[in-house]
Parts: C-alpha cells; structure tokens; sequence
C-alpha cells in the first residue's frame, strides 16, 4: 500500500469547499482501500463511505452489525491511499452524543472530512427496508449534533445532519422543521433522503429550504431524474451511494458461477482485470524505487570475464568460421555451457571477450567486448580490453574450458583476493609440457579435497619444471573486490613498462606473487577439461 502524502488543503477543507462550491458536486461511494482507490482514479473530488457498502462488503447487515471501529479500521484503509475526502456515513452516530463525540475525534485524528448522521434510533434500519424507521427525538439529535460539533478536533471538520422525515412518512413540514434544528445546532449540511422514484419531494424540500445551508441528495431510487435538475435547484451534493458495490457483487458472482460452470478460465481471462491492472492499482512500482533508496544491497554480486579472443590453431578445419569457444559439444557452443555454469552460481554478470571470428560470439545476455588484435598479441591485452569489469568481486575464465558445476561452487566459496583453481590429477611428468604449471605451498593431500582446504601459490608458469609442479591451472581464477583492483593495477603497470602485447595471465599471477600478493589455489582432482584439439574435443562430448 503507498499512504498518499498529507495534502494542502486538507480533506476536512477540501470537503468543506466542496459542499459550500455553488456547483453540484459528487460523491462516489466505496467500501474498502480497493474501491476508494478506483474513485479517486476515476475523478471523483470525493468519497461516499457508505455504511450499506461497508456492512455488505463485511458480510454483514446494515444494522449496525459492524461495530464502529471495524468501520473505522476499513475507512483508515480507504483514507490512507487516498487524497480525495470521505464522508463517513455514520448512522445514527453509533449511540448517544456520547458515543458520536468520541467517533468525531477518532475521525479528525484519522483525517476522514466528514461524517454523516441520520435522525434514526440506534441500531438503524436501512431506509428502503420496510424495518422500523422511527425517527430520534429532534432534541435529542439536535444535541448530538451539538456534541459532535464541539469535539472536532478540526475547525474545518463537517458534520452532514440527515433527515429521514420522508422515508419515516413525517411529510415536509417535519423534514423542514428538523433541518432548521440541526442546521440551528450547527450542521454544516442537510443530507434530504427519499425513497420515491422520483424527485419531486426532494426538489420541494430544496425549494423550501432555499439554501440555509447546503443540501446533500442521495438519488438512488429516483436515478432516471437528470442530473441538471439538482443544478437548477442549488443542490450543493450528490452521492452515487452503493454502486461499486452493487457493480462488484454482480460482476464476482458472474465470474464465480462461470469458472465453476465451466471449469476453465478461458472463457473469464479477457473480462477481468489484469494483473498489471491490480498490481499497478496498489502502487508496486513504487515499492521498487523505495527498495532502491532503503533496502541495503546485500546480494553478492560477481561478474566474470571469459577470454576467448583465439582460433585454436590445432582445430583448424572446424574453426574457419567461428572461434574455439563456439564450437558445438553436443548441440551447444562450449561457451554456452560455459556460461550456463557461471549464472547457474551466481555470476550472472558476464563479458566475453572475442577476437577471432567475433561475430559468430551471438550469445544472447553477455557483453561482447573485441580485442581485434587478438592474432598478435596474448590474452593479457584481451583482459585489459575488459578491464572495466574488473571491479567488485570478479571470475575470470579461459573460455574453452568445461568444468563440473560445484568447481565453480567451491572456487566462490574459497576465501582470498586471488584464488585458483589447480588440478593435482598428474604431477611431475605426468603434466602436459603446455599446461599453467603451479607449485604451491605443499602438494595435495587428501585433506585439501575433503575439507575444500586451500593452500598457497608459489610459483605459476614457464620457470617450473614438471618434476617441481603440483598440478595444473585450470584457467579459473576467483577476485575479490580488492583482488580486482589489484590486477587492474598490475594491467596497468604492465601496459605502462611496455609488457603486456605477448604476456600471459600467469605472467600477471607471477608479478602479483612479486609484489606479495598471496593467491590461494583450490585442488580438484578431474573434474574439468580444455579443449586445444580435436581430443580436446573428442573428451568434451563424452565429459557431459
Ligand atoms: C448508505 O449508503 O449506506 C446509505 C444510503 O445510507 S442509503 O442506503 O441509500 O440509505
Ligand atoms: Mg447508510
């Protein structure tokens, strides 16, 4: 629910102008925040808060079966997403002048302009039920009046005295000589009520009255009389009393009997509102932008950046038209697969860096950077051409290995500014001469891979020899936020001293080493696989 923000001139004032207007002006009714929000939408300057609507929308009578604060709850809804102004229809005041006092503060401190209240004998009886009608002693009612209008809280608070002397049978002369009491005990309105089919009753009493103070007509019975006869007799008022309700209980019972007829809702779908329509009615939208402004961000966010500017040399017939990252594994590009582990994890931010055949990169949701010196230069410089990505906790990926989801899961989860993921499978000579060859702070134990225990980086790269290798970077590499800056620094200083066109990521991770940077490397034993060749491949389709 969005509260509507107070306005100026308040709603007792804007009712107050309302009913002292020399136009006709009308008052639409409604029973809940939902209908009250479709008659502010709809144009109305005010809101008829019939007690007939509430009563029915509660399931309940209109006897006053309803206690006043259940109605008092509903018109705090109402008022709260609305800035037009309500008239209460308050019965006969919910007791004596007693109980009409305390509800006329409970309605200034609720912000509800006004309230009507009928010269009737708590609890009332509807006015075209064929109940009892007696009429309060005038009097009496002329003292609640009184009452409440020494308790308003709000100077500009209005109290509507209505005369039922015409539905109780009473003729005009009594309906006059009450509106001259209650407008005496100082009424701001005459609310005449009728129950003719046409309007001649009440058009004499406004005649009568000639305007001692404004009049409120309720033409619910005599509805075919138009509406610029009210204009010509100075009535101040109209209230359309009951007709969302009635309009609403038509239209669910149509719905109901039908979806239980037909057991479907093809046949409803395009005659009742949609969603958009509810959800807009109750202001989603600017739930989102408060959660903008007020809701701390606390999801993590990861970005990656995948390097997949080369051809593959050694797969050259299939890489005519298209970089080794598109090639198709079982129906897929590799870099599809790719980057379906990466959001799958969480990392849904990703840029792809091409160089080679860069138009036949068409994922869809990734950002395509180009390095177009790809054919002379190494993966460093296709790093640095992302290197704005580079912020925030950031994964960076070759972009033709395959890997085991929970790989990813457990490079995320490692903590460190800079952690690898290194593959323990071979040491020694078993390593392929070609592969990032890593040493770090002690070979793998079976307690790295039983308790994701991380250790040290060493050494990375070309100065290793098979026989001092732990294992093999896989061509995964975890940032933090701080590692990230790091390695923008590094790319930077690379650039600056001249030494980025051929140098390789494990050129970079070996200079961070140099400044005492600390990577953590994660083993796996398997669980991944690259593709350089048409093995490569071959390992590829049988590794999903
Ligand atoms: C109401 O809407 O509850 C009224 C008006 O009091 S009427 O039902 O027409 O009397
Ligand atoms: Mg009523």
């Amino acid at each position: 629910m969005t509260d509507k923000t107070p306005v100026s001139p308040s709603k007792m004032k804007r009712f107050r102008d309302l009913l002292t207007s020399p136009g006709l002006s009308f008052l639409m009714e409604a029973h809940n925040g939902m209908s009250a929000l479709i008659v502010e939408d709809a144009g109305f300057e005010g809101i008829w808060a019939s007690g007939l609507s509430i009563s029915t929308a509660l399931g309940v009578r209109d006897r006053n079966e309803a206690s006043w604060t259940q109605v008092l709850e509903v018109l705090e809804f109402m008022s709260d997403v609305t800035s037009i102004p309500i008239l209460l229809d308050g019965d006969t005041g919910y007791g004596d002048f007693n109980n009409f006092r305390r509800l006329v503060r409970k309605l200034c401190q609720r912000s509800i302009a006004a309230v009507c209240i009928e010269d009737k004998i708590f609890p009332k009886t509807n006015s075209f039920l064929d109940g009892d009608q007696t009429l309060a002693n005038i009097d009496e009612f002329a003292g609640k009046i009184k009452a409440g209008k020494d308790s308003q809280t709000d100077p500009d608070f209005s109290i509507v005295a209505r005369l039922e002397a015409l539905i109780a049978g009473r003729g005009m002369d009594e309906a006059l000589r009450r509106a001259e009491a209650y407008h005496a005990a100082g009424a701001d309105a005459v609310l005449i009520h009728s129950r003719k089919s046409g309007a001649e009753e009440i058009l004499h009493f406004a005649k009568e009255w000639a305007n001692r103070c404004p009049v409120v007509i309720v033409p619910t019975m005599y509805y075919r009389t138009p509406t610029d006869r009210y204009r010509e007799a100075g009535i101040s008022t109209v209230i359309w009393a009951n007709h969302n309700l009635r309009a609403s209980l038509s239209a669910m019972r149509e719905v109901s009997l039908k979806i239980r007829r037909e057991e479907s809702l093809v046949g409803i779908e395009d005659h009742v509102a949609n969603l958009s329509d509810v959800f807009d009615l109750t202001g989603n939208s600017e739930l989102a932008e408060a959660e903008k402004r007020y809701l701390p961000d606390t999801r993590r966010r990861i970005g990656a950046v995948v390097l997949a500017a080369s051809r593959g040399s050694q797969l050259a017939d299939l890489t005519v038209d298209r970089p080794k990252c598109m090639l198709d594994v079982r129906g897929e590009p590799i870099l599809r697969r790719l980057v379906r582990s990466l959001r799958g994890s969480g990392v849904d931010d990703v840029t792809v860096v091409c160089g080679y055949r860069h138009e036949a990169m068409t994922l869809p949701d990734v950002r395509k950077v180009v390095n177009d010196a790809y054919a002379s230069t190494g993966e460093l410089v296709s790093l640095s051409r992302a290197a704005d990505r580079l912020v925030g906790e950031c994964v960076v990926s070759y972009g033709d290995i395959l890997f085991r989801d929970h790989v990813l899961d457990l490079l995320l989860n490692t903590k460190g500014d800079v952690v690898l993921v290194c593959d323990a499978a071979k040491q020694g000579p078993a390593l392929k001469p070609n592969a990032d060859l890593v040493r770090c702070a002690s070979p793998c134990t079976a307690d790295h891979l039983v308790h994701d225990q991380p250790v040290e980086l060493e050494r990375i790269g070309g100065g290793l020899t098979q026989d001092e290798a732990h294992g093999e970077w896989v061509g995964l590499v975890r940032l933090s936020a701080r590692g990230s800056e790091l390695v923008r620094a590094e790319l930077a200083a690379m650039k600056e001293a001249g030494e980025m066109d051929h140098a390789t990521m494990p050129d970079l991770l070996s200079r961070l080493l140099a400044r005492g940077v600390r990577p953590q490397v994660v083993y796996i034993i398997g669980l991944w696989l690259d593709v350089n060749d048409v093995f490569g491949l071959a390992r590829a389709r049988n590794f999903l």
